[in-house]
């Protein structure tokens, strides 16, 4: 679960969220191709086992211990093992035989946003989507955490400098009520911090340009209840404003 190309195009995203009613061309550009996903293994004829397809598990980015002491390798083993993983499980035996299975990730969280009864293929899909884009807004200790060029230069507009950004993260991540996801999106020329719950993705027109997983299981064994503590840590040591850049496309 090395080595995985980190320039994912992911800036796409709201502009496909945006035109995915109709499905347009753009939209038919999978996420799975553009990640790099395995394809789809063939399953055996008349095979009774739970479906291995047609979404995978993308890679980490990096090894699983390269975000300790921060992030150990024990919380990567569960949060990206066990949580990330058991996503896509359930994307894949939700959508079996459905029109959803012939969909790219992306086409199914648009297909399914703000339906009630869609309710459980929309929280796995999107929790695919949003553990993917956080993993890719970590980078190991040292690496990413001094902005510079444009994201520097937009934090300063947004925000008043890059510390009052962090402040604004922060409060946002500790502020969210429950489970949820703390996200530095893109509204226009400005920038913005946003929150939001459980599996939802920011409105359409906030691209999203870097997140923080504020569900418990992102930092209970290495924090226990002190959410802010992680969430400090996150902002000072692991945060990856580059990847923040790439994404103002
Ligand atoms: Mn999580």
């Amino acid at each position: 679960m090395t080595d995985a190309p980190r320039t994912i195009p992911f800036s796409r995203r709201s502009a496909l969220l945006t035109a995915a009613a109709g499905l347009t061309a753009a939209a038919v550009t999978t996420l799975r191709g553009r990640l790099a996903f395995a394809a789809a293994p063939a399953s055996a004829p008349g095979s009774a086992a739970a479906p291995t397809g047609p979404f995978t598990l993308p890679a980490l980015p990096y090894k699983d211990d390269a975000l300790a002491p921060v992030i150990s390798a024990q919380t990567i083993g569960f949060h990206y093992g066990k949580h990330h993983k058991g996503y896509v499980t359930k994307l894949n035996e939700l959508v079996a035989g459905t029109e959803y299975a012939g969909m790219t990730l992306e086409q199914v969280v648009a297909a399914t946003t703000g339906k009630a009864d869609k309710a459980a293929l929309f929280n796995n899909a999107a929790q695919i989507w949003n553990h993917t884009f956080y993993w890719h807004s970590l980078k190991p200790a040292g690496a990413g955490v001094v902005p510079t060029g444009r994201i520097k230069d937009k934090l300063q507009s947004s925000f008043g400098g890059v510390d009052e950004a962090k402040k604004a993260l922060h409060q946002a991540a500790t502020g969210q009520f429950g489970s949820g996801w703390a996200w530095l999106v893109a509204a226009g020329d400005k920038l913005e911090v946003v929150k939001t719950g459980n599996a939802e993705l920011p409105a359409a027109g906030k691209k999203p340009l870097l997140t923080i997983d504020v569900w418990e299981h992102a930092y209970y064994l290495d924090y226990q209840n002190k959410r802010a503590d992680y969430v400090q840590a996150v902002l000072d040591k692991l945060i990856d404003w580059s990847f923040a850049d790439k994404n103002l496309g």
